[in-house]
């Protein structure tokens, strides 16, 4: 039944085709669903409403395809997806399931197999750029150890750093419109991966050749896999105009990567990161790289497919009465006046001599600043009272 929380193409919700496509195996049981045919997993999509549909390279061409195969694949899909109404905003490359990747793609001690990543990377890229699509995304699943007992990490860091300044320099050569999106994650499938957060990866974008077309694929899980804030992630990322996609899931902390449907775990901070990406204007897709629980059936996939739009829908509508409640907005503009009553030089007036001396020389109300009170127990009551239809 449609209600107002529906999705429509315009709120440019996405899912891989491994996502939607996931058969439920894991390292301890055989799949509990059967492979789905990414055609019908496109027209399945757009009947939900969906705006696009991802892929690594071998979702769709399977590794060892011929070339005459691999366009007979790809015609069928393109077919599949226009008469679904979608497009295919991000593409990827599998670098992490076949055995040659087993001690990393761009970042294996073994010269061949980095040229090989190149290779593959580059028949990838010409795939998402026949697809249409303008974001490419890198994560890193087999760029990392078990052991440092053989590679320098050093040396991890200057072959990645090669490979990306490579593959921008062959994008461009090749006149595409498209943009690298970097996706960290801390661990898994190994023991620890290079460039683990926002953080690493916002700090080697900056020595790349080309920094500008790179930015950030942040998701939910692999910020929360360690403890970190997601929000505190995207704001970072937003700031530095590096979001260039996001992954929406959710997940427990301190586990593996669950890749949970969006909001079924953290519901507040869920709902913080819709507000952030609303009042920020994002318009990017809204990617959901999560997967149905592995007890569910093809109808329990798309019930896990509705509610992550569905969710993020409901916490937009809650973003909106939030920005509109007048308890909320009233205590708000309180403490904004309170914080904006200083009258002195700011560090964002920028620096001088005459401003270090009069910031020296201020006297401050020490006692009144030690003791005001910052009201968030009565904000964030509210905010749960929202959140829990009370409000
Ligand atoms: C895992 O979180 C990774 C892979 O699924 C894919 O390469 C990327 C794109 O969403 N996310
Ligand atoms: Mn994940
Ligand atoms: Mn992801």
């Amino acid at each position: 039944m449609a209600d107002q929380y529906t999705p429509q193409k315009n709120d440019k919700f996405t899912f891989g085709l491994w996502t939607v496509g996931n058969t439920g195996r894991d390292a301890w049981g055989e799949p509990t669903r059967p492979t789905m045919d990414p055609e019908y997993a496109a027209r399945q999509l757009g009947e939900l409403g969906a705006y696009g549909v991802n892929l690594h390279d071998n979702d769709l061409v399977p590794f060892d395809a011929t070339p005459q195969e691999r366009d007979k694949i790809v015609t069928g899909f393109k077919k599949a997806v226009a008469d679904a109404g979608l497009v295919v905003p991000m593409a990827t490359t599998n670098l992490f399931s076949n055995p040659i990747f087993r001690d990393g793609a761009f970042t294996s001690s073994d010269a061949n197999v980095r040229a090989f990543a190149l290779q593959k990377t580059m028949n990838a890229i010409d795939l998402g750029a026949e697809l249409g699509a303008e974001t490419y995304v890198f994560w890193g699943g087999r760029e990392g150890t078990e052991t440092e007992a053989y590679r320098d990490g050093r040396d991890a860091v200057k072959w990645f750093r090669e490979a990306i300044n490579f593959l921008c320099a062959y994008v461009q050569d090749q006149g595409y419109n498209m943009r690298f999106a970097m996706e960290p994650k801390p661990n898994e499938p190994r023991g620890d991966l290079y460039f683990p957060t926002v953080g690493h990866m916002l700090a080697f974008i900056a020595t790349l050749d080309n920094p500008d077309m790179v930015g950030l694929n942040p998701e939910f899980a692999h910020e929360t896999m360690t403890g970190l804030n997601f929000v505190h992630a995207v704001a970072q990322t937003l700031e530095a105009g590096k979001l260039f996609h996001i992954d929406l899931n959710d997940q427990q902390m301190a586990r593996f990567d669950q890749d949970f449907r969006f909001g079924s775990e953290n519901p507040k901070r869920a709902f913080f990161l819709v507000k952030l990406l609303e009042d920020s204007g994002y318009d990017g897709p809204k990617h959901y790289d999560a997967k149905a629980y592995r007890t569910e059936d093809e109808d329990g996939v798309w019930a896990f497919a509705r509610g992550c739009m569905r969710t993020y829908l409901i916490f937009r509508e809650k973003a909106q009465r939030f920005n509109q409640d007048a308890e909320i907005q009233g205590i708000l503009a309180e403490l904004q006046q309170g914080d904006e009553s200083y009258d002195g030089p700011t560090a964002g007036d920028g620096y001088s001599a005459e401003t270090a001396q009069t910031l020296k020389d201020r006297s401050f109300d020490i006692q009144a600043l030690a003791t005001k009170g910052r009201r968030y127990e009565e904000l964030d009551q509210l905010v749960m009272e929202l959140l829990l239809g009370v409000r």
